[in-house]
């Protein structure tokens, strides 16, 4: 994901003319370390712009440094003692009062985020919903949190095995979904009985400062939860780097990705990474075509395609190919492109800048490619309604070949390539043929090819007769291969991320039992 710095800026009203006004009257947000809210040391702000209008300044966030970490660091640190031995049925409680202020302020947090990111307000309101249905089923396990016990080798012996707390959690959060992910995050580290510092994404603070103040609100103690907004270089390397922090969650690019493990590898902390996708949608000849395309739009041009999910492939049967194509292209061209505040619109800006500059040159690596065809789309739209903001055409290649790189690499941006196919076993083959591993689907009216497709797509999440986005929270997230590091968040596994297992052996008999050693008598 593309982390484009926002202007930066010691003053609101810095920049001249008739927008000064305006500018001056931009609200300046603080860190939140803890339980205050504190600017940085460093004195800076940075501006969140609306990507749909990039006057439209959201707000100004504090530049923190490496000082501002270490003091949401020592906060962290400060609180996490008591919060680790507070019941978790307690520590719950007031997560679900969370959940009740996540729900009062839906519309204004969707509304909030649609301004800072873009997507429209339909998606954004779902983004906040999943951090509501996060918070409640992820409370849930306040009064769970479940071990087991199991039988020991010797006699009067019980053995047993707990979660306990793993301590400081840094949590690195991306701008796509700017309130879910950071949920999917902050609720389990919460209920487990850890204590956070999080980093959100340069692009997108306002939604993260809405979820911390509602921690606030619903009475979460001081230094419990922290937030410290700024650069990924500084900040985020702080606290990926910071010797006290135990656990390091991050979402966002496969490259940054390895940079954090690497870091986390070298001071031997948890790392849990969920990173890029090339997702795919097999739509076999039997399919349901009409809905394969629906599923398609959905998936390639919802978010204006910057999903990990997203689906970027669709391996389409060589028998349907055409009308596929077809009724895909009609279907890309008839979406209203345009500020996601409105309505009418069914696809946003993306993010910033660079990602424009990105999204462009993938295009013209497309166009380049011999054999792959623009079949819609590939511009940017920069005149009337979209003068002021980073609005890219939905874009449909087709004829595309397996291995070139715009069906390879993860674009993150309104652009999807449809690829032909013999029959299921190529499709599958070209489905998995890919450095990532997130998510697959097929659209086929054929149950026994549907579970063939299913057992052989190695990815973390596979969909039948729909689209390859859309999870839901009380199922694990994450992918195989480049997407991740073989941890799941959301449902009961993210607990594994987020807990550490100690085995309890109690031996009642009153004398020394070897395991492994003593012989027990059957007698
Ligand atoms: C992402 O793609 O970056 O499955 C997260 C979905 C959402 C989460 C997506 N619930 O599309």
């Amino acid at each position: 994901m593309a982390q484009a710095r926002k202007a930066l800026s010691k003053t609101a009203a810095k920049k001249s003319g008739g927008r000064a006004s305006a500018r001056a009257s931009v609200k300046t947000y603080h860190n939140y370390i803890g339980g205050e809210w504190v600017a940085a040391s460093s004195g800076e702000y940075f501006e969140n712009a609306n990507p749909a209008d990039t006057r439209d300044v959201v707000g100004r966030f504090p530049v923190s440094t490496v000082d501002d970490v270490s003091r949401a660091v020592e906060a962290a640190r400060t609180a996490a003692d008591r919060w680790g031995k507070t019941p978790a049925p307690r520590r719950a409680e007031l997560l679900f009062r969370l959940g009740e202020i996540l729900i009062r302020h839906k519309d204004a947090y969707a509304a909030d985020m649609t301004r800072e990111m873009g997507k429209v307000l339909k998606e954004t309101g779902g983004d906040v919903q999943e951090a509501i249905d996060c918070t409640y089923y992820t409370a849930g396990e306040g009064r769970r949190l479940h071990g087991f016990t199991t039988p020991a080798e010797m006699p009067n012996k019980f053995a047993m095995c707990v979660r306990q707390p793993v301590g400081l959690c840094g949590l690195v959060t991306p701008w796509n979904f700017p309130m879910a992910i950071p949920s999917w995050k902050l609720i389990p580290a919460l209920v487990c009985g850890n204590t956070v510092v999080i980093k959100p994404a340069e692009d997108t603070p306002l939604s993260t400062f809405n979820l911390v103040k509602a921690c606030e609100a619903a009475g979460i103690p001081p230094g419990v939860v922290n937030l410290v907004t700024g650069y990924g270089e500084t900040a985020g390397r702080a606290l990926v780097e910071h010797r006290n922090v135990r656990l390091i969650s991050f979402t966002g690019s496969t490259e940054t990705g390895r940079v954090v493990a690497s870091a986390c590898a070298d001071r031997n902390a948890i790392c849990s990474l969920e990173m890029g996708g090339k997702n795919v949608i097999i739509v076999m000849e039997d399919a349901d075509l009409d809905l394969a395309v629906e599923g398609a739009v959905w998936g390639a041009f919802g978010t204006s395609g910057q999903r990990c999910t997203a689906s970027s492939r669709l391996v389409v049967h060589k028998k349907v190919y055409k009308q596929f194509a077809k009724k895909l292209v009609e279907r890309a061209l008839s979406l209203r492109v345009g500020d996601g505040a409105d309505a009418n619109v069914d696809m946003g800006p993306v993010i910033n800048a660079d990602a424009v500059h990105k999204i462009m040159g993938y295009i013209e690596v497309g166009e380049r490619e011999d054999g792959a065809r623009l079949a819609c789309g590939g511009n940017r739209l920069e005149k009337g309604e979209h003068a002021h903001g980073y609005f890219i055409e939905p874009t449909v290649f087709t004829d595309v070949e397996a291995d070139m790189r715009i069906a390879q690499e993860e674009i993150f941006g309104p652009v999807t390539c449809v690829i032909p196919a013999s029959d299921l076993e190529e499709a599958i083959e070209i489905g998995n043929g890919v450095r990532y591993g997130l998510s697959a689907s097929i659209y086929t009216a054929d149950v026994n090819r549907a579970f063939r497709a299913m057992n052989e797509m190695y990815t973390g999440i596979f969909y039948v007769n729909s689209s390859t986005i859309g999870a839901e929270v009380h199922l694990p997230f994450g992918g195989t291969k480049g997407t991740g590091n073989g941890h799941r968040e959301a449902g009961t596994q993210v607990l594994d991320i987020f807990t550490e297992w100690k085995s309890v052996y109690v031996d009642y008999s009153g004398k020394l039992q070897r395991a492994q050693i003593d012989e027990v008598n059957f007698e």
